[in-house]
């Protein structure tokens, strides 16, 4: 009996709660999870990983993460739940997760921004619960916080990014500026050994890949396309939830400085961006009662991918 089992997947929990869970899973499944500590935040919280792996030495690794935007509950929300997932197809060797981590070790990052998370619940006022960014101190006094999807090293200072501190956008004073960018962007460099970089955020219902910078296709674009249509199928199978795929540039708006742009420029050829449910009736202020569908369509996409990238 999986001691996770008391857990409630269909509510929102702060960063100690979630941080509990990740305790209490690697405890039970430590033959497959171990918890990684990256670094520590601006404000000094340590930020976590979930390693799924059986064994090997930095095996051939695809990387998901959720929360660079604090306000994107359902991100966090869904991937604590496939956290859990993972684990139970495991144990209950139920394909593909087996087979896939006998080739590829999973990395999973609940809570990119355990900062802006905590300020997040800090009151259900909107200037706390809407809040997006980091929350480092900027050359404004009167405003806080960078924005983390456009603080790497990819273009930074181009298009759809502010100079300005106050800005929701904010790109920061340098690339990697942020603590929290250079903690993941270390660890993944140091790694070395990343085929699939995805990120989750809401909220729009869209299966994004490179560029976010520029109009230009990428080079791989065609076979991102299809793999993200295949994915998106997935996903829309399981309860009918539709999902748009198409460049970052092209299907949202320019964004230069985002961390699927920094990956795929350093070979991570499978970057994708997910912006989770829904398509703007609670946007980010989603329903609890939607996070286990969500989670569970989510997962049949990213399965989709992780697969792929296995056989590729
Ligand atoms: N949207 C994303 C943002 O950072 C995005 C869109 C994703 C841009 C990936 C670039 C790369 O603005 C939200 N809602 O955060
Ligand atoms: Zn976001």
């Amino acid at each position: 009996e999986r001691q996770t089992k008391g857990f409630d997947f269909a509510a929102y929990h702060d960063l100690e709660t979630i941080y509990n869970f990740m305790d209490t899973l690697v405890a039970s499944h430590s033959n497959l999870i171990s918890k990684v500590n990256i670094g520590s935040t601006y404000e000094n919280r340590p930020m976590y990983v979930l390693k799924f792996s059986t064994g090997g030495e930095k095996r051939p690794a695809i990387w998901i993460d959720a929360g660079i935007h604090a306000r994107e509950w359902i991100s966090h929300a869904t991937a604590v739940w496939l956290a859990d997932r993972i684990a139970t197809d495991f144990k209950e060797n139920r394909a593909p997760v087996p087979s896939i981590l006998s080739k590829m070790d999973i990395y999973l990052m609940i809570v990119a921004n355990p900062d802006g998370y905590v300020f997040t619940h800090r009151s259900p006022n909107e200037f706390y619960r809407l809040w997006r960014k980091s929350r480092s101190a900027t050359s404004n006094p009167k405003c806080q916080g960078v924005d983390l999807n456009r603080n790497w090293d990819a273009e930074f200072g181009g298009p759809g990014a502010s100079d300005d501190p106050c800005a929701e956008d904010y790109r920061g004073p340098s690339a990697q500026s942020e603590i929290e960018v250079k903690n993941i962007a270390d660890f993944i460099m140091s790694h070395g050994n990343f085929k699939s970089f995805m990120t989750l955020h809401s909220y729009k219902q869209l299966l994004m890949y490179p560029y976010g910078y520029s109009g230009t296709d990428a080079p791989d674009r065609t076979e991102l396309h299809d793999v993200a249509s295949q994915a998106s199928k997935a996903l829309n199978s399981w309860h009918g939830t539709v999902y748009k795929v198409g460049s970052i540039f092209h299907i949202i708006e320019p964004a230069s400085g985002a961390s699927v742009d920094w990956a795929y420029q350093r070979g991570i050829k499978y970057s994708f961006a997910f912006e989770l449910r829904d398509t703007g009736e609670y946007g980010f202020l989603l329903p609890a009662n939607q996070i286990v569908s969500t989670a569970r369509e989510t997962w049949y996409a990213l399965r989709y991918i992780m697969q792929y990238v296995c056989d590729h």
